[in-house]
């Protein structure tokens, strides 16, 4: 079973995300129903349905899921042979698909940080996401501020703190983990509210024009670096002594950019939609790209997952 973590400061957009999330699912799985199918149980559903709801009618939902006690449960399938690797305890092989479980908690890096002060009371539920192999860091581009030259203070600097404890926090239940092969921690870093990054930002990280799923490759990772130097270098000092370090390495992190496009002049920000012909109802603009990419990686990684019950 994989499972994935997503963690981010509060109003970073973590339950935009994962309705986002589930619309690419819902999007993959009619448009491309020969290659993925997905599946979730009933909690999951009725989670998402009111947050994807609020969506698709132009609006950001105003309520969270209760994700960090009660995970978000799907079961993905692939086309056998979409990933030649695709294998080992966690995937079942049947009809023609290559199917494993994969749960996503989300929780504040607020949070994270109160919980990791109380080690011996976190709930099983909560123990099992911290020892997620995936960690999708969500950062808010409309915080990308350039830096204010009359006070020293760098912008993001407590966000940065609590991400950099977070991964550190992470590695250790990863290398406590009763998992038998060694850990590794895959980053997914999804720049969030990327429509509202300020211009002088977008310049200054060398951003390119398009969207980003034309940019040419190493791009994103280019962008990303840049990004952790300018705005997150207590993090990027994490990520880097982890790499090697024995029974907790941190891979190089994946980069994914989403942005909701706005209805111009509306008041509140109602979100702009399209209407998804031939299947016929609505969809926000966003960019699928960039989550369907990110659904791809979990079909590249689940080979490494643990079965069902290991690990629990
Ligand atoms: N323009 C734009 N605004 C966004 C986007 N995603 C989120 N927002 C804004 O950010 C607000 C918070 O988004 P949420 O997804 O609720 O964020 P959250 O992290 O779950 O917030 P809390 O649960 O309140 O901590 C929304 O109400 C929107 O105003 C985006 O892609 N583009
Ligand atoms: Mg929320």
């Amino acid at each position: 079973m994989g499972s994935a973590l997503v963690v981010g400061d509060r109003g970073s957009g973590l339950t935009t995300f994962v309705g986002l999330l589930y619309a690419a699912q819902l999007r993959l799985g009619t448009e491309e129903r020969d290659e993925f199918r997905f599946s979730a149980d009933r909690e999951t559903i009725r989670q998402l349905e009111g947050i994807y709801g609020e969506l698709v009618a132009g609006r950001f939902p105003d309520w969270d899921a209760d994700w960090d006690t009660h995970p978000l449960s799907f079961v993905f399938a692939f086309r056998a042979g979409t990933f030649p690797r695709l294998g080992g305890p966690g995937v079942h092989r049947s009809g023609g698909f290559d199917s494993f479980r994969m749960r996503f908690g989300g929780i504040s890096v607020e949070s994270m940080a109160e919980l990791a002060q109380h080690d011996a009371i976190l709930e099983v539920s909560t123990r099992q996401l911290f020892e997620s192999p995936v960690v999708v860091p969500l950062l808010d581009a409309s915080r990308l501020r350039p830096p204010d030259p009359t006070t020293n203070s760098r912008p993001l600097e407590v966000s940065d703190r609590r991400l950099a404890s977070t991964f550190q926090l992470l590695c250790r239940y990863l290398a406590t983990g009763r998992r038998r092969t060694p850990q590794e921690l895959y980053p997914m870093f999804v720049v969030t509210k990327f429509d509202q990054c300020p211009p002088g930002t977008l310049a200054r990280l060398l951003v390119p024009p398009s969207p980003p799923a034309s940019w040419p490759s190493g791009v994103r990772e280019a962008v990303g670096e840049r990004l952790l130097t300018a705005y997150f270098p207590h993090t990027l000092r994490v990520l880097e002594n982890a790499k090697g370090m024995r029974g907790r390495s941190i891979a190089a992190p994946q980069w994914f950019f989403s942005g909701l496009q706005l209805v111009p002049g509306s008041a509140g920000g109602r979100i702009a939609r399209r209407s998804r012909i031939p299947v016929g109802g609505w969809e926000p603009e966003y960019p699928f790209e960039e989550y369907r990419t990110l659904i791809h990686r979990l079909g590249t990684l689940a080979h490494r997952f643990p079965g069902e019950d290991e690990g629990s």
